[in-house]
């Protein structure tokens, strides 16, 4: 098979790529090695910025979005008693939109068929081939044993933090940036209604908690937990016990228990693989870049990545420009480091560190006091939550 662009990959950034390109008339395929209910399986991101509705409405696929997605105009920061509101309308007169990543993905799965977007599920041992030169190539199993190759002027590495693009890149060429937290995410999904309007992120004595949500009636909890904890050691109540501890009376006060339909534990990790651009092979979105969920910034990470890729490929398909391809690198870097630099010093400011001393825990009540009575400093973590100019 012979295609302009070979996206590797089918989670949100690969699939927002596939429809912006097709949308430029640029032919591409996307190769996944999964099956849809898997990728739709997944519970992750909740908080959508703007750069990311609004490449749902160019591409006109933001119908349920609109319809079903909550704009949240401010979240809440919870320290032992109280509570620190940050009115991002007020304070940048923006907002965020809370609709979960399985329905944005939905919603691009969806509208493959009718769009004319390719996308081979199930593909195995799916290989990048001579990415530095101007003829790579995709090599992939199919679940019959049939092998393929997809020959492209370009290859885009939408394939997560495991997938196997960036490591295409010779480690003389790449450098690793990372910082590994001591802690994980423990995720609990349950069909009952949310305990307030915002969500709500607390640094209380016995850990972190944030309070989220997906519909009026679904809401979305996390705890922090020691990385050696289990499942197996947190029974749905011992949850709730927790939730209502960490976030405080306010909330436990509102706060509806009820059976989890998802549980998990994610690690928390800063990473950054620079340079994101070797030779024909772009990356974009997970394969190059993890943030600790804190800022809720990975989703619309990926998705800033892919405004840039689509930018670099339609000049150098659309007006032959292949300088553009060189600048995206730097382009699309320079706000992931913004996003990394967010979401570390907010983990950093709502997580008790185990090596944490008296001084650490004093710097955080310092800071959260001077967040509490300063609108400046409410306006710097406003601009940053909603999300960076493009
Ligand atoms: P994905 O979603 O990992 O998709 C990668 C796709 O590539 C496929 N793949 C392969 N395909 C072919 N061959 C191979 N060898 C392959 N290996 C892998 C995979 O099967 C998959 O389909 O990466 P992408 O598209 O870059 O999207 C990134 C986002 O998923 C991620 O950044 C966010 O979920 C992060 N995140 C959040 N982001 C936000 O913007 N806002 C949030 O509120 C937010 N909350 C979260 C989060 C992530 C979390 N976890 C579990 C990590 C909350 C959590 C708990
Ligand atoms: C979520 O709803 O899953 C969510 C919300 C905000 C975050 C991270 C995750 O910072």
């Amino acid at each position: 098979m012979r295609k302009q662009v070979c996206i590797v990959g089918a989670g949100p950034a690969g699939l927002l790529l596939g429809h912006l390109l097709r949308a430029e008339g640029i032919d591409c395929v996307v190769v996944e090695q999964r099956s849809p209910g898997y990728v739709l399986g997944r519970i992750r991101a909740g908080v959508l910025e703007r750069i990311t509705v609004s490449l749902m409405e160019q591409l006109g696929l933001d119908a349920r979005l609109k319809a079903e997605g909550m704009p949240h105009g401010e979240f809440s920061l919870a320290d032992g008693e109280r509570l620190i509101h940050i009115d991002l309308m007020d304070l940048v007169g923006q907002q965020v939109t809370v609709y979960g990543q399985t329905e944005l993905t939905r919603d691009l799965m969806e509208a493959c068929d009718a769009r004319g977007l390719q996308v081979i599920y199930g593909a195995e041992g799916v290989t990048l081939h001579d990415v530095a030169t101007d003829a790579p190539f995709v090599t992939y199993t199919s679940s019959d044993g049939t092998e393929h190759r997809v020959e492209a002027r370009f290859v885009v590495g939408c394939d997560g933090f495991h997938g196997p693009s960036r490591r295409a890149v010779p480690a003389s060429v790449g450098r690793e940036y990372e910082r590994v937290y001591p802690f994980g995410w423990l995720g609990i999904l349950a069909d009952v209604p949310p305990c307030g309007a915002g969500l709500i992120y607390a640094n209380h004595e016995r850990g972190f908690a944030l309070a989220s949500q997906r519909s009026p009636t679904r809401s979305r909890y996390y705890v922090d937990v020691p990385l050696t904890d289990r499942l197996e050691d947190w029974p749905d109540e011992r949850i709730w016990d927790e939730l209502a501890t960490r976030l405080g009376p306010e909330a436990a006060a509102h706060i509806t228990r009820g059976p989890s339909i998802e549980k998990s534990i994610a690690p928390l990790r800063s990473y950054v693989f620079a340079p994101m651009r070797h030779g024909s092979l772009l990356l974009c979105g997970d394969s190059a870049h993890i943030v600790p969920p804190t800022g809720a910034k990975g989703l619309n990470l990926a998705a800033s990545d892919v405004y840039y890729a689509t930018e670099a490929l339609r000049a150098f398909f659309g007006a032959n420009d292949p300088d553009a391809i060189g600048g995206y690198s730097d382009k699309a870097l320079a706000r992931v480091w913004k996003a990394e630099r967010f979401s570390w010093s907010l983990t950093r400011l709502m997580h008790r560190f185990p090596e944490d001393g008296p001084f650490e825990r004093a710097m955080q009540v310092a800071e959260l006091d001077y967040i509490a009575s300063s609108r400046a400093a409410q306006t710097s973590i406003a601009e940053n939550y909603v999300g960076l100019p493009v």
